[in-house]
């Protein structure tokens, strides 16, 4: 059985991103696009616009051209947006690397989708000039100022004509962000101008953009619902995007105020603070109309706090990076439907329920794996086909690796993940890139790495390690050795050690008996 939109399919513009955000331009140009939360600068969409196209020029002017990858690795500042769409306005393709990365993480994604340059900022000087000299990049330039370092006003100096370029907007990539999918390691995520621009419409087909004046982006933009739900939505309907670098609560509350912004987007663990903490109440949060959770779970109580204390609506999203990113979520005016659920499958698109022992294809209350199909999927993993074809099959449906139920009103509700990927906050962290890094330890012989639930409900990294025979090895070295390599997020906070790591006969971790373990614990 095939579950449809209940929503009629919307038109997908054939524009691409950076067009589409300024559809409108003639009567918006004065308002402002972006705020800068913490410094109060503001840019207007007819300065937006004309940065973009400055941008672009300077690109073109510097030899880069249709198709190239470029690295954007910074925080969420109005120079990311500008930076973000000159790169896709000179035809080129971002990869958008995580803030928090250490420079060999950031060199692996900049090795592994060929970028031929780099932008970045001053603080982030450092990891980014290490991870190009590791990547082979001499471009490396700054969104503020560094010595010896050309900086985004440079570029923006420019007086080249903006390049004249023709894109085939189902073609053309547009970004390409990394994640691990259903397995293995973080992989270039290949979206299509058209899957983004349709992945707007579909979303917004379900809002109620009237009451959207001005949007919060502490959600990092590097990341595609940073990117995509916070950023580009927010622009395509001409809203006033509100950017903070990173979360810190008294800030984050602090900015809602000062800016009256009135859809917050968050991850879940923003909402266990906004339940919790007793300094929400000395702030003015009553502009909120809308705080909007996507990423992870959100847990139905928490959310039905958060709601008690603020007053606002809350709504959640489903999605994933490969799917631009989102597939389902609860419509602004649909206060029936219950929060723990994802709500309802965006216009465009038709999911199926597959059976996880069997394949075959489930009904209405029954549980199995969600597959999704539609116009705002990937093209496919760069340079990856095995796990492209692994993902996206002949039918064209996404295999989600989550587990759903859809109930008779098409409500969706995602009760489990089957495939290897941790979520810790939010953010992706690959099992099998720990796991090999582990096995670099000298006293390590084999290691697995699952996602547990912690005291508060979190779900931590876990490693289950086999220590070398005669190796002496406490549970603090094996959190220290990745902690000094890996982004904070991917951290191994739990640590057990075992004889042996069960495996299938072919050498596969039977995740699921570790899983199991737990659950008995
Ligand atoms: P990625 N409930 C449960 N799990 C979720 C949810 C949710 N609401 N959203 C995402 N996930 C998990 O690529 C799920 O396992 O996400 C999914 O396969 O970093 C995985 O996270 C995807 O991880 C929005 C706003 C989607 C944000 C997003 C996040 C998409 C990026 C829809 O409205």
């Amino acid at each position: 059985m095939v579950f449809r939109s209940s929503y009629p399919d919307v038109d997908i513009p054939t524009q691409p991103v950076h067009e589409l955000i300024f559809r409108g331009l003639s009567e918006k140009a004065d308002r402002p696009a972006l705020i800068d939360g913490i410094s109060g600068l503001t840019v207007t969409y007819g300065e937006f616009a004309a940065a973009v196209d400055r941008l672009a020029a300077a690109l073109a002017e510097r030899g880069f051209v249709k198709g190239d990858v470029i690295g954007v690795f910074a925080p969420n500042t109005p120079a990311y947006a500008i930076t973000l769409h000159g790169i896709l306005r000179a035809g080129a393709v971002a990869t958008t690397a995580n803030a928090l990365y250490t420079a060999e993480e950031v060199a692996g994604q900049l090795t592994d989708a060929g970028a031929k340059a780099l932008f970045t900022v001053s603080a982030f000087l450092d990891r980014a000039d290490a991870a190009a000299k590791l990547a082979g990049i001499t471009d490396v330039f700054v969104l503020d100022k560094a010595d010896g370092h050309t900086s985004l006003s440079d570029l923006l100096a420019c007086t080249a004509p903006a390049p004249s370029i023709s894109f085939d907007t189902a073609e053309d990539l547009a970004v390409l962000p990394y994640s691990s999918g259903t397995t293995g390691r973080a992989k270039g995520v290949m979206l299509t101008h058209r899957a983004l621009v349709a992945n707007i419409v579909q979303t917004d087909a379900m809002m109620d953009t009237t009451n959207i004046e001005r949007v919060l982006a502490v959600l990092p933009f590097f990341h595609i619902y940073g990117m995509q739900v916070t950023l580009n939505h927010a622009l395509a309907i001409g809203a006033t995007v509100v950017t903070m670098p990173k979360f810190d609560l008294p800030e984050f509350l602090r900015v809602i105020a000062e800016y009256r912004t009135d859809r917050v987007y968050i991850a879940p663990p923003v909402a266990v603070a906004l339940a919790k903490h007793p300094i929400v109440d000395s702030y003015d949060l009553s502009a909120l109309k809308v705080l909007f959770s996507g990423a992870a779970p959100l847990d139905e109580e928490l959310a039905e706090a958060v709601h008690k204390r603020l007053g606002c609506k809350i709504k959640q999203g489903y999605g994933m990076t490969e799917m631009a990113p989102v597939s389902h979520t609860i419509p602004d005016s649909r206060d029936d439907i219950a929060i723990g659920t994802v709500g309802l499958i965006v216009p465009n698109m038709v999911n199926k329920v597959v059976d996880l022992a069997t394949g075959e294809e489930l009904g209405v209350g029954e549980r199995g794996e969600l597959w999704c199909k539609g116009p705002n999927l990937m093209t496919g993993y760069l340079n990856n086909p095995e796990a492209t074809a692994a993902t996206l099959d002949s039918d064209g449906f996404l295999h989600t690796g989550d587990v759903a139920v859809i109930d008779e009103n098409g409500i969706v509700s995602i009760v489990d993940r089957v495939k290897e990927l941790i979520k810790y906050k939010g953010y992706q962290v690959p099992p099998a890139e720990l796991e090999a890094l582990l096995l670099t330890h000298p006293a390590i012989a084999d290691a697995a790495v699952i996602g547990v639930h912690d005291a508060e409900g979190e779900e931590v990294p876990k490693a289950f390690v086999v220590p070398q025979a005669a190796a002496t090895l406490t549970a603090d070295e094996v959190m220290t050795f990745v902690a000094e390599r890996v982004a904070p997020h991917k951290k191994i906070r739990v640590v057990e050690f075992l004889d042996a790591i069960p495996k299938s006969a072919s050498g596969k971790i039977l995740r699921k008996d570790l899983r199991a373990r737990e659950a008995a614990r």
